[in-house]
């Protein structure tokens, strides 16, 4: 499969995720509302969409794509755009601008923001509550497990934190890597495992995916920060986390091997993140 391929690959994923978001937020009644447009304006602003392609294809490598599957990739990025309109607030990074817009409380107001936020989470769960009654439960565990206080709420309490002492002292690597774990690849991990938890039922392939997901996921922090010239970037400087990036894709790959030609997706998916930075 070369790269042409992927493209097609990835779009054809895009596109499943997009329509199936797009229906879902057809709250047709209240349209209009602020609200509605504040949560639609979140969703659909130009996103990557790199985490539910992520489930759609480990659910393909496990064993095969289904409804689940696409209920899961997209509760994830609907998580994934919450964290961000939360991200955003004055009370945390106070950011004016994300993917060159206006941040949602910025073009809505905080106190819309801040419900847009919380209805994203509700949609996902609703979503998620799709599922099929014999994977439902493994799949809340999972889900729950990665925005709890050991995933993205304690990175970000431990982000915030750190920003805030960082006038003063420079974070360790050790800090930096659990909070990029908690806050970063926690999601990339629990849409690979829901992903394949969807698709199969094998427990050697779905810890193989999950493995696989945390450490693309990690790997993706990195590349961001050299994309953004922060975090690892600053601390260990371009040349250590390229270094250290590549090591992550290659430990993902390996995960891989169980699956055979099966995996050549999902290769070419690790390979998709590390081109950002060439
Ligand atoms: C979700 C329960 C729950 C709590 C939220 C606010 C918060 C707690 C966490 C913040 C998490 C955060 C902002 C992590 C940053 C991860 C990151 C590098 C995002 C950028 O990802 P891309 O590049 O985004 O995939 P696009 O723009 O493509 O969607």
């Amino acid at each position: 499969m070369n790269k042409i391929n992927f493209k097609k690959i990835f779009r054809k994923e895009k596109e499943k995720i997009e329509c199936t978001l797009k229906n879902f937020l057809m709250l047709r009644c209240q349209r209009s509302q602020p609200l509605m447009l504040a949560m639609r304006y979140a969703v659909f602003s130009g996103g990557k969409r790199l985490r539910p392609i992520l489930a759609l294809l480990s659910a393909q490598v496990a064993g095969k794509e289904n409804k689940d599957s696409l209920y899961c990739a997209c509760a994830v990025e609907l998580i994934h755009s919450y964290s961000l309109v939360h991200d955003d607030l004055p009370a945390m990074d106070n950011d004016a601008f994300r993917r060159g817009k206006l941040t949602v409380h910025r073009k809505f107001s905080e106190h819309n923001a801040i419900l847009c936020g919380n209805a994203l989470l509700v949609k996902a769960f609703e979503l998620l509550s799709r599922v099929d009654k014999s994977k439902v439960k493994s799949i809340f565990s999972e889900i729950t497990q990665a925005l709890g206080v050991l995933g993205l709420i304690g990175g970000q309490l431990q982000d915030i934190d750190l920003s805030k002492k960082n006038l003063k002292v420079n974070p360790s690597t050790k800090t930096l890597l659990s909070i990029s774990n908690k806050k970063t690849a926690s999601l990339f991990k629990a849409a690979s495992k829901m992903g394949a938890i969807s698709g199969a039922s094998n427990k050697k392939k779905i810890k193989a995916l999950e493995e696989y997901g945390r450490n693309i996921g990690l790997a993706f922090q990195f590349i961001d920060d050299i994309l953004d010239k922060e975090g690892f970037y600053r601390l260990l400087g371009k040349e250590k986390v390229v270094s250290e990036a590549k090591n992550l894709i290659e430990v993902a790959n390996q995960k891989l091997k169980i699956f055979g030609r099966k995996a050549n997706r999902l290769y070419l998916y690790s390979e998709y993140l590390l081109e950002r930075i060439n």
